[in-house]
């Protein structure tokens, strides 16, 4: 149901009949809360974050369009995230054969503003939705609507923060030997090792030509996360670590050690859409019970 959030900012509340939940903010069409049908909270959300734009909400799973991090001279991740969405009464139906019967449909359009710092005109529509065992499902379409004829490019991540109950004891695995852009290393490229990825100081990867598949094991919770993707070849790891954190006002000094952003994203190649053309980017979620022990 629709209702209020904090700061009064308009939120979308899910239930589905199993017990999970999701909620899904206007403000950034951000979704801030993922839960289990036990009541369990699966996404970080600082207990800093600012909810009020333009800051973006610092947490859940913002939306990064139509730039991912720098790669495109605006703002930082875009302004998608800094806008307030609205509800899309009359979408045209979804292809998605998501047998989800909970879900919001948002939608994104520029404004004036907007076609200054960015012009080109676009519709993205979202939709969030619950599948049957609680399965967290966002799907992005992403139509030109120029009537200049011109195409435009952009680079696009749900930049998701999952909860962990300890950062140094989460395996993350289905990046093992890939390649990865280093953004701590000045985006060189270098190829990762041949084991599952684990925590011990900053990372900040765009790993290129990824599975769609990619799982991550948290020790403590015995659960693991698997995140599914579609149209979406990269996958962004992110972890600020205890220096960064300090430095970011929206993040608290030790949150560090209870979250890990795995992105399911497009920045390597952006995307090229011609007047008419629409991209779809899928991301499915789930969290399952594991029987991982670390060091395994
Ligand atoms: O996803 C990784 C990243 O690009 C990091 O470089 C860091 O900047 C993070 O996103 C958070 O960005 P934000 O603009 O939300 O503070």
């Amino acid at each position: 149901e629709l209702c209020k959030g904090i700061n009064g900012l308009d939120k979308i509340v899910l239930r589905e009949s199993g017990g999970s939940s999701a909620e899904v903010y206007l403000y950034g069409g951000q979704v801030t809360s993922w839960k289990n049908d036990h009541g369990e909270e699966l996404l970080f959300v600082s207990s800093k974050a600012i909810f009020k734009p333009p800051k973006a909400i610092r947490g859940g799973i913002p939306i990064c369009f139509p730039q991912f991090a720098s790669h495109g001279g605006l703002e930082s991740h875009g302004f998608a995230r800094n806008r307030i969405w609205s509800i899309d009464s009359d979408p045209p139906s979804f292809p998605t054969v998501s047998s989800s019967k909970v879900f919001i449909d948002l939608i994104l359009k520029p404004t004036e503003e907007d076609m200054k710092i960015w012009p080109h005109s676009f519709e993205f529509r979202l939709r969030v939705a619950l599948g049957p065992g609680g399965d967290l499902m966002l799907t992005s379409r992403i139509r030109n609507t120029s009537a200049d004829g011109k195409p435009f490019s952009f680079t696009f991540a749900y930049h998701t923060y999952f909860s962990v109950s300890d950062i140094s004891e989460v395996r993350v695995e289905g990046l093992e030997t890939l390649d990865y852009l280093d953004n701590l290393q000045n985006k060189e490229r270098f190829t990762e090792q041949g084991d599952a990825i684990t925590f011990e100081s900053e990372i900040d990867k765009i790993y290129v030509s990824t599975p769609t598949k990619i799982a991550i094991l948290d020790h403590e919770k015995k659960r693991t996360f698997v995140l599914r993707k579609d149209g979406l070849p990269d996958a962004v790891v992110w972890n600020p670590w205890d220096k960064k954190a300090k430095a970011m006002a929206d993040f608290g000094d030790d949150e560090y050690k209870h979250m890990l952003c795995v992105e399911a994203a497009a920045v390597e190649k952006p995307i090229t859409l011609k007047p008419g053309e629409e991209w779809r980017g899928r991301l499915e979620l789930s969290a399952v019970p594991s029987s991982y022990c670390s060091g395994q």
